[in-house]
């Protein structure tokens, strides 16, 4: 057997999931962020700041992750789950990015919770794709992608994108998504 540099060996093993809840039991790792993390990202800034103040920062969003190398021919997958709420009237959402190799895709699994993919490309396309318990989301090769969590419970998606594909979230933070989406007296709006 060859084994290539660019690919390390490792020997198959199993992962357990709360499907119902969308939890993974017992991931290696797990990256919290919090409200802050979010300043820049959502059109009322004063609301968030206004939130991240009188919640003491709470938690905006989760990922529980595999231990998986960073490598070609890996695949690296995950639990995404985005807290529910809005700031001002936007709902919550991840920060978004670009994969650094740009040439990569991603799928999403939805497991709980509702909400929506958003996606644009470099040249301003823009596509919301509808999450709900089931609905699978394709995410080609160009697309930056963010979560939005439109319902009332957390939205949690299981994702796996190629080891190799890194993240660029500069562009992002420069670009925005062209792109929101609100929720006012109970209807959500893209606008
Ligand atoms: C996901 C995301 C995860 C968190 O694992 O990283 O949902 O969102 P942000 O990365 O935008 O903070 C993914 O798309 N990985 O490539
Ligand atoms: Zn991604």
């Amino acid at each position: 057997m060859e084994i290539k540099s660019t690919t390390s060996f490792m020997n198959p093993y199993t992962v357990e999931y709360e499907l119902a809840e969308g939890v993974m039991k017992e991931p290696k790792n797990h990256l919290v962020r919090n409200a802050s993390a979010m300043k820049g990202h959502y059109t009322n800034e004063d609301a968030l700041a206004k939130l991240i103040k009188e919640q003491n920062d709470p938690l905006h969003y989760e990922v529980f992750e595999g231990d998986i190398p960073q490598e070609y021919g890996h695949l690296i997958y995950g639990i995404s789950k985005l807290q529910p709420g809005v700031v001002g009237d936007e709902c919550f959402m991840t920060k978004g990015h670009y994969h650094t190799i740009i040439e990569t895709g991603e799928i999403y699994l939805c497991l709980r919770g509702a909400g929506y993919m958003l996606m644009k490309t470099q040249d301003g396309q823009v596509r919301a794709e509808k999450m709900t318990r089931g609905s699978m989301v394709y995410v080609p090769p160009y697309w930056a992608h963010r979560s939005v969590n439109i319902g009332d419970v957390p939205l949690a998606t299981f994702y796996v994108y190629p080891g190799d594909a890194g993240h660029n979230y500069g562009d992002i933070e420069k670009e925005g998504f062209i792109k929101r989406i609100f929720r006012r007296n109970g209807e959500v709006a893209i606008e």
